[in-house]
């Protein structure tokens, strides 16, 4: 879905729709970034770099307009129709040390250097890894650099399921890989993931592989209720490679395709290693459940003196349901991942943090102005939003002079020019001219 509206309106409807903890307030940084998808920021914050589903990636000069806010003048296309690249770009991540943007396709990853002043465009490539699966389906690898591991560093890699649901064992699919960008080797870190479209270890820990949190989308056609999309933690994500892949060491398995959820069996696939429906179950169960179809991709780990008592939490983007008569995701949700809080899911600790990307009446697909992709927080603490419905570049930020203020009502503000309503209109103008020529 691409939602066409009006560019006047953007920053209007963040204003009457978008609803944040009191105190946090969300402004347009940049527009016209045609299904924007994962962000990476240069060393200096002065450069977003954006991949998209357009095979294409950009890159945002970004400013200070204000004490409080952030914008772009320009957007520029970097790569688009890359020579000997026969399949589209979808992810990426940023090399401050190296200034290298790393570049994921389905089946290969490339490093861009030596980036033009005045273009921003890099006019070096080199291959980086060129034998994953080139299958489509859930095929888009989202990246993530990791801090050095026995002095190397490593990107985290995905590879999702070539199906809705199917076996992986034996297979390479249904992975998250950590690649050596030295050594070009692969180490499973997680098996038994359906399609992770995101990553996020906390940067400021003491240890960051401490714990990586990942989302996964989980299978259809089991209901508009189940099974649930999953939050999943991996701890001590380093000892993988610190040990070698050894019987002691065997990454863990999250389930898929036999276990959903917090023990929510196939209705297709069975595996007695992988049961469902135990005390005590053999596979790892989710951090947090998240609803069902509420398609999460991005997010990061997160902590503000005014957010959840100054407690860390998870923020995702939640893209949104596909395929649910009733629309639901559409927003950036929040997990809480304090100390005290449990490993595994439970009430209270899945919240909301910004919602509001969908008219009142959220009953259908025409309702949808908006849909959250990646979630990156800047130097300042504010946080970015890619939205790929637009096809915008969000922050959202504390304004100690807002907090306590009580939010604007909603208004009967109505969509303008969503897909849905052109679709309608185009086929209402075809029905006037079909019935004029036969008639
Ligand atoms: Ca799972």
């Amino acid at each position: 879905m691409t939602f066409v509206i009006a560019d006047t309106s953007v920053e209007q409807l963040l204003a009457q729709r978008v609803r944040l903890p009191s105190g946090f307030t969300i402004q347009l940084v940049a527009k016209d970034i045609e299904r924007a998808r994962q962000m990476a920021l240069n060393r200096d914050e002065s450069i977003l770099f954006v991949s998209t589903l357009r095979n294409k990636i950009y890159a945002i000069p970004l400013q200070k307009t204000s004490p409080n806010e952030t914008k772009s003048t320009r957007v520029e296309t970097i790569l688009e129709n890359e020579p000997n690249i026969s399949t589209e770009l979808s992810g990426l991540d940023y090399d401050i040390e190296e200034d290298a943007l790393y570049v994921s396709t389905f089946c290969c990853i490339y490093k861009y250097t030596n980036f033009n002043n005045t273009t921003l465009q890099p006019s070096q490539r080199e291959d980086v890894y060129t034998q994953f699966s080139s299958e489509e389906g859930h095929g888009k690898k989202y990246l993530r650099l990791t801090p050095s591991i026995n002095g190397d560093k490593h990107l985290l890699v995905p590879q999702g399921v070539p199906c809705n649901t199917c076996p992986t064992l034996g297979t390479s699919h249904g992975k998250i890989f950590l690649l050596n960008l030295r050594t070009k080797q692969l180490t499973t870190i997680a098996d038994g993931v359906r399609n992770s479209v995101g990553f996020a270890y906390d940067r400021n820990a003491s240890n960051p592989f401490e714990r990586l949190f990942f989302t996964d989308n989980n299978r259809d056609h089991m209901g508009d209720d189940n099974p649930p999309c999953e939050l999943n933690l991996i701890e001590n994500w380093d000892r993988f490679v610190a040990q070698g892949n050894n019987i002691n060491n065997t990454p863990p398995h999250y389930g898929f395709p036999y276990c959903h959820g917090d023990n929510i069996p196939d209705d297709g696939f069975s595996n007695p290693n992988y049961q469902c429906g135990l005390d005590n179950i053999n596979y790892t169960r989710p951090y947090q459940n998240l609803p069902a179809h509420s398609a999460p991709l991005g997010l990061t780990v997160y902590q503000h003196p005014k957010l959840n008592n100054g407690s860390k939490v998870v923020l995702i983007a939640e893209h949104g349901s596909w395929n649910r008569p009733t629309p639901i995701g559409y927003k950036i949700s929040m997990v809480d991942i304090s100390e005290t809080s449990s490993k595994f899911s439970s009430n209270g600790k899945y919240q909301e943090f910004a919602t509001g990307f969908v008219y009142p009446d959220y009953s259908t697909y025409d309702n949808v102005w908006a849909r959250p992709v990646d979630v990156l927080v800047m130097q300042d603490n504010s946080i970015l939003v890619s939205d790929d419905g637009v096809g915008a570049i969000y922050r959202i930020y504390y304004n100690e002079k807002a907090d306590g203020q009580i939010p604007t009502p909603e208004t009967s503000y109505q969509p303008q020019n969503g897909v849905a309503s052109f679709w309608r209109t185009a086929t209402a103008v075809l029905c006037v001219v079909l019935v004029t020529l036969f008639l």
